[in-house]
C-alpha cells in the first residue's frame, strides 16, 4: 500500500485521425509533477484517452483535478469533475456527480480521494453534462492491481513459467496460489524446471 499523487487537467486539445483529418477534442492532460508557472502550457493539449490512472489495491489516491478551461472555445465556461466509473464511494463528495457533490470552475482544482479494494480494470470520466463531455473525449482508463502481485503467496521464482506481462499476471498469480494442491490432489505433476506438466500422476 502506497500514497499515490497524481494530478490530472481537465482541457481541449486536438486529435489527428488515421484519415489525415483533425477532430477537435476535450478531455483529460497528465499533470502530475508539473510546476505551478507552467499549467498553462497544458491549456489545449488533452489527450484521447485521458492519462492512465494505475493504482494498487488499499492504495492511499490523491487525484488532483485541475480546470484548465477551453483555450479552443473560449466563450464556455464548462466545469468538470472525475468520476470512478464502478467505485464505490461511501460518500459523494468524491464521486464526481456533481448534482450530488461538486464539480470544479475553469482555474480551481479540486483533489478526490480513493482507496481501491477491489482490483479491476475501470475507467474514469467527467461526470459534468457527461453525455457530451464523454462523447468529447473526456474519459480514461483506470487500473487497480491487485495486492496478491506485491504480496504473493508463494516464494518469487516458484512457478519458473510465470510471465511477467503485465496482462496476464493478474492469472499467473492465481495459479501459483492454485499450485500447491497438485502433488496431492493425484493430478499430472507439472515438470519442476519447467512447470509444464510430465504426463504422470502421483498419490
Ligand atoms: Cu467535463
Amino acid at each position: 500500500m502506497a500514497r499515490i499523487d497524481k494530478r490530472f487537467g481537465a482541457t481541449d486539445g486536438w486529435i489527428r485521425m488515421p484519415d489525415g483529418t483533425r477532430h477537435y477534442i476535450f478531455g483529460f492532460v497528465d499533470l502530475t509533477g508539473v510546476p505551478e508557472e507552467r499549467l498553462a502550457l497544458y491549456r489545449g493539449r488533452a489527450t484521447l484517452p485521458g492519462p492512465l490512472l494505475e493504482v494498487g489495491e488499499g492504495d492511499e489516491v490523491y487525484l488532483t483535478l485541475t480546470n484548465l478551461g477551453f483555450p479552443g472555445r473560449p466563450e464556455l465556461d464548462d466545469t468538470h469533475t472525475i468520476h470512478w466509473h464502478g467505485f464505490p464511494n461511501q460518500i459523494p463528495l468524491w464521486d464526481g456527480v456533481p448534482e450530488a457533490s461538486i464539480s470544479v470552475p475553469v482555474g480551481r482544482s479540486f483533489t478526490y480521494y480513493f482507496k481501491p479494494a477491489n482490483p479491476g480494470t475501470y475507467m474514469y470520466h467527467c461526470h459534468f453534462e457527461p453525455v457530451e463531455h464523454i462523447q468529447m473525449g473526456m474519459l480514461g482508463p483506470l487500473i487497480v492491481r491487485p495486492a496478491l502481485e506485491k504480496n504473493p503467496p508463494l516464494p518469487a521464482g516458484f512457478l519458473p513459467t510465470t510471465t511477467r506481462l503485465r496482462s496476464t499476471s493478474v492469472r499467473s498469480s492465481f495459479c501459483s496460489r492454485s499450485w500447491t494442491p497438485w502433488p496431492t490432489a493425484g493430478w499430472p505433476q507439472p515438470n519442476p524446471t519447467t512447470g509444464r506438466s510430465t504426463g504422470r500422476t502421483i498419490g
